[in-house]
């Protein structure tokens, strides 16, 4: 291949399949189901969806073992002693700024949350250790990973069950956009709205303590405790006593709504952000003790219990006096009308037609998400992407496996090289740069060795430990000398993705200076393997790993990608709309 003049364009460009601006449906990755959710115990899996029938009959007996106990002398003077009301405070009614925060939370949870599972979907199952081998699993609703696709690493022609293959189809009216593998989509949407939620949720607490209206959720006694279990006794035996919310929560609200506004809500967010290979590698410590898998699952722990409290508050609101409850949150007056009620129903119907046509919309105008998303929360991703990654791990953290991803390369020139154990590989680096070259292996391994211990993040939720070793790209830096104009390197592949054309990505030139950015020919202390990208692939250590280019042929620095595919600066850009910054 002959070497190109400085800033002449590459007729790899010319490999770069252009992707549709919208879904099409034909040519997505096909609809594949995995099964009902499943929890492990020991060795064994259960369906969780037991859990349904089985607590609505225990609340049915709990219920009727309360009816029973009510006769007992030490239960009526229980409740005579703390009758189930919170300490009085200085607060009345419901102002407009509290029921407008409301009805936004109302509906910014509701698309957060289907957007959430929609992520999870990507990686349907759940770990408590960092390392995502296939088994230890405790929560899943997808089949096993097939036995004998993680083995015999290395080789051309085994069975390879990538990640994206483990991703499952859920219900197109629950997940959004509910195709198989949308995470790009899904991700939008929910860091978007997440980014109104917390602006939301800021405003509220600001209006909440300027105001006295934090009077009715700060319990000031630990004898909420007594009482908000006098309530839900009270309760069960279906004899609450008469209360006022316009006035006064009693206990099992107040320690309720404390919980879901000051715990779960911060800790929601929390467990999200350590999820992002750049917020986890800056804070190295916190980052090895909530690892990316333990945050998850606690994160989906919250879900759950988000989703209980909606269910109970939901309920209660409606049976607890549907009138006047309905009045004090969409009108913020007492009286006992059916004005509230129709405006809540209006409302709901709105909800209604928002969450059908949610899906929809989305399949239809992918590249308005993907756009609107990078223009809310895009500048959050750049500005975390100066943050140096540093976060290293000792050899012991090494994760028994790595899921991989991608589909093998198999071109005939590709198929030549690694047939000649990559002796004729040149990787070459050309574009705005002063220097253009090429490197052969031999080349590059007699360059400056760094090895680093780093966890690899997958979009899609797993992730594991591995040793690299390579080139710091900082060094071929100095020696190509990229131009002031040059602003971005493009990786460009050997393999095609999914819907064919070649895979590529982009980085901005501050990650390409990263002391933890290097082309690697190693891993965990071998030559890299096939599956892991041989015979070099970038590691980028505050990206996700799509931005990891594995089998990597030439590297091309630019001003500008937009004219490269469909301008969206890689592969997954252009094709699932996920955003060409991805430290989070
Ligand atoms: N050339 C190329 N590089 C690629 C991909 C790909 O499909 N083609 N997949 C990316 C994705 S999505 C991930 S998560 C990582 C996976 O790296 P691994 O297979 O070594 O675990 O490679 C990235 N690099
Ligand atoms: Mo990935």
């Amino acid at each position: 291949m002959p070497t190109l003049a400085a800033g002449s364009r590459d007729p790899l460009e010319a490999l770069i399949a252009r992707a549709h601006d919208e879904v099409v449906l034909e040519e997505w990755a096909p609809a594949r189901y995995g099964i009902a959710p499943h929890i492990r115990i020991g060795k064994r899996w259960f369906n969780v969806l037991w859990l349904l029938p089985i607590g609505f009959v225990a609340l049915i007996l709990a219920s009727g073992v309360a009816i029973e106990l009510r006769s007992l002398p030490a239960v009526q003077e229980f409740i005579a002693r703390y009758p189930g009301q919170a300490l009085g405070g200085a607060y009345e009614g419901f102002p407009l700024w509290l029921r407008l925060n409301h009805v936004f939370n109302l509906f910014l949870m509701a698309f957060i949350m289907r957007s959430g599972i929609q992520i999870l979907a990507d990686h349907p199952r759940l770990y408590f250790n960092r390392d995502c081998t296939p088994g230890t699993e405790w929560f899943r609703f997808q089949h096993a990973v097939p036995k004998g696709a993680t083995l015999g690493e290395g080789t051309r022609s085994f069975v390879l069950w990538t990640a994206k293959d483990d991703a499952v189809t859920i219900p197109r009216w629950l997940g959004v956009p509910g195709l198989r593998h949308s995470i790009g989509l899904a991700r939008w949407i929910h860091f978007s709205l997440d980014m109104l939620w917390v602006i939301n949720g800021i405003v509220y607490y600001v209006l909440l303590f300027t105001t006295n209206q934090w009077q009715r959720l700060v319990p000031r006694s630990w004898d909420v405790f007594p009482n908000a279990l006098s309530m839900a006794l009270q309760y069960l035996m279906l004899a609450p006593p008469p209360t006022d919310a316009w006035f006064h929560y009693n206990a099992l609200q107040q320690l309720a709504y404390f919980i879901t506004v000051f715990i779960a809500a911060p800790a929601a967010i929390f467990f999200g952000l350590m999820q992002a290979p750049a917020i986890a590698n800056k804070f190295g410590f916190l980052g090895k003790l909530v690892n990316r898998q333990v945050a998850r699952s606690i994160h989906f722990f919250i879900l759950l219990y988000f989703v209980g409290f909606i269910v109970v508050h939901v309920s209660l609101v409606f049976i607890t006096g549907m009138r006047k409850n309905l009045n004090h949150i969409a009108l913020g007056t007492d009286a006992v009308s059916w004005d509230g009620t129709i405006i809540a129903f209006i409302a709901l119907a709105l909800l209604a037609v928002l969450w059908v046509r949610a899906s929809p919309f989305t399949i239809k105008h992918p590249r308005l998400v993907q756009r609107t998303g990078r223009f809310l929360i895009g500048w959050i991703k750049g500005l975390v992407e100066y943050w140096d990654p540093k976060t290293q791990y000792s050899e012991k953290d090494i994760s028994p496996y790595l899921w991989p991803n991608g589909l093998l390369p198999t071109s005939a020139e590709f198929k030549e090289l690694a047939d000649g154990g990559y002796q004729a590989y040149k990787l070459r680096v050309y574009g705005l740069v002063d220097k253009p070259q090429e490197f052969s292996l031999a080349q590059l391994k007699a360059m400056p060795k760094q090895e680093q211990i780093t966890v690899h993040y997958c979009i899609q939720g797993w992730s594991g430990v591995a040793k690299w070793a390579g080139v710091p790209m900082r060094h071929i830096l100095e020696l190509v000398k990229p131009t002031t104009a040059a602003r971005y390197a493009v990786f460009y592949s050997f393999d095609e993705g999914g819907d064919g054309g070649m895979y590529y990505d982009a980085h901005k030139m501050e990650n390409m200076k990263h002391k933890l950015t290097i082309l690697a020919y190693e891993m965990n202390g071998q030559v890299l393997s096939l599956v892991h990208g041989a015979p070099l692939r970038l590691r980028c250590e505050n990206e996700l790993g799509f931005k990891h280019v594995k089998w990597v042929r030439a590297i091309e620095f630019v001003d500008d990608f937009s004219r490269i595919g469909s301008g969206q600066g890689g592969y997954n850009e252009d094709h699932e709309f996920y955003g060409y910054r991805m430290p989070i």
